[in-house]
């Protein structure tokens, strides 16, 4: 019969990522700061990063994986750029914040006008929670009116306008997304299938003259990544322009991502107000908002609109933006970031093919997303029908071959310019190996 010490012994000690995770959710709702970081889409328990360089990190028992999260979009050079590296050092050694204006605040928004020729102003906060709650309000002064219409499976950060689901019926009044968001603002937006020309003309006509914002992520990522498909960003665009409706993109993952210009250069729309983050900060926390000068003039205190922030324009993540930008014009970055995600998905497509398993995967630039669906995925209710549960093993299964997916089906995993062609074909080998497992049972 085994002794106590005996089946003690055989009882595995827990991870260090284990231990942290049990410390973490005493302390911490969830054990997270932020609730995708629980793996609670895809089982078993979070992951605690010690450090990254490059295209991988290294989790605190020193296991090293190749990352397609990349800090959720804000990576594109990958972790620890050198250059990067050194414009933020040399900024700490100077301050780390002064709550006053500096140089470096003015030189990137010089460099984000550049970007975005649509962007005559722009206000510098620190995450894009706060620049889409901030072009909200901009929006709502400009135009005197109350209601927004958002779309299905887009996120904006979580602002209570913008935790809002869509209401019983097509252009109706919104429903809370979450306790603690009142019945009667939720009711101020409406919210319509994403890449739905007729909800959106119905919502339109609907609401003639009533809309304050429309608020669109000109590329879906937070549904997993969901293109727009022809002529949607055109006619939202025609529709806003009619009624007098403040046009805003969210990009705050497009942005410098899917072009330097993003998404409005890409697709050749520009609105009226736009929103970044993620890649403006290099890894650090930077948000902005910015377009018209006849909006943008409402912010205080050029004009009576109020938002402010302690860290806004912070010295460090303004060195971060700026170096990593500086990175991003150089000639061909782009172009080799596109041959190395073309290469990535050609091959998942290919693994999955050679598997038996059913895959879709909506790719623009250097964001993507694998839906485990035989059918096209174009908005919130077609991504919803992946199978999430074949999407999970397939997660554990690349996890354990070293590789980091986005611990959800509805989120979009990213490449950087420091993921090699070693590290897509390393990718790839262990794809196959984790397509097989997501294989239907034979017989
Ligand atoms: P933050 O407040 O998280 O900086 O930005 C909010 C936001 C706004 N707009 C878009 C299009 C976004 O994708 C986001 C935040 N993205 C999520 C991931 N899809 C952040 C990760 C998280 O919530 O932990």
């Amino acid at each position: 019969m085994a002794t106590m010490a005996g089946s003690e012994a055989r009882r595995t000690l827990p991870t260090n990522s284990q231990w942290l995770f049990t410390k973490a959710q005493r302390l911490m709702p969830g054990g997270v700061n932020s609730p995708v970081r629980a793996f609670r889409a895809v089982g078993g328990e979070p992951l605690f990063i010690a450090r990254g360089h490059g295209s991988r990190i290294v989790d605190v028992d020193g296991r090293e994986y190749l990352d397609y999260v990349l800090s959720w979009g804000p990576l594109i050079l990958g972790h620890c750029h050198p250059e990067v590296v050194g414009a933020v050092e040399r900024a700490l050694r100077d301050g780390s914040s002064f709550g006053a204006c500096t140089p470096g605040e003015v030189t990137l928004a010089e460099r984000i006008q550049e970007a975005f020729p649509s962007i005559e102003r722009v206000r510098l906060v620190s995450s894009g929670t706060e620049a889409t709650l901030a072009a909200l309000r901009v929006a709502r002064a400009a135009t005197g009116r109350d209601k927004i219409l958002k779309f299905d499976g887009c996120y904006h950060g979580h602002s209570d306008s913008l935790l809002v689901k869509a209401g019983s019926g097509v252009a109706t009044l919104g429903l809370p997304d979450s306790p603690g968001v009142p019945r009667a603002l939720a009711e101020l937006t409406v919210s319509i299938p994403y890449n739905d020309i007729a909800a959106l003309e119905e919502a339109f006509r609907r609401y003639r003259g009533e809309l304050a914002a429309a608020i669109v992520e000109p590329v879906a990522g937070n549904m997993g990544c969901v293109p727009p498909q022809p002529g949607f960003l055109e006619r939202l665009r025609t529709l806003t322009a009619e009624q007098e409706t403040v046009l805003i993109f969210d990009e705050v993952i497009t942005g410098f991502r899917v072009a330097y210009g993003g998404a409005q250069q890409l697709y050749g729309v520009q609105p009226d107000l736009t929103t970044l983050g993620k890649i403006l900060g290099g890894g650090l926390p930077v948000g902005a908002y910015g377009g018209k000068a006849r909006l943008m003039d409402y912010v205080a205190p050029a004009g009576p609109v109020y938002q402010a922030g302690t860290l806004s324009g912070n010295p460090l993540a303004v060195a971060a933006g700026i170096k990593t930008l500086e990175v991003l014009r150089r000639p061909g970055f782009y172009a080799g970031l596109e041959a190395t995600s073309q290469r990535l998905v050609a091959g998942l497509l290919a693994a999955a093919q050679q598997a038996g398993v059913p895959l879709t995967v909506n790719r623009v630039g250097s964001m993507f997303t694998a839906f485990f669906s035989s059918r096209p995925v174009t908005d919130y209710v077609s991504a919803c029908a992946s199978h999430t549960a074949r999407f999970a093993t397939f997660f554990r299964g690349m996890l354990h071959g070293g590789i980091y997916l986005p611990p959800s089906q509805f989120e979009t995993a990213f490449v950087s310019s420091a993921h090699s062609q070693e590290d897509v074909a390393v990718t790839i080998e262990a794809a196959n190996r984790a397509f097989a497992q997501c294989r239907e049972p034979s017989g």
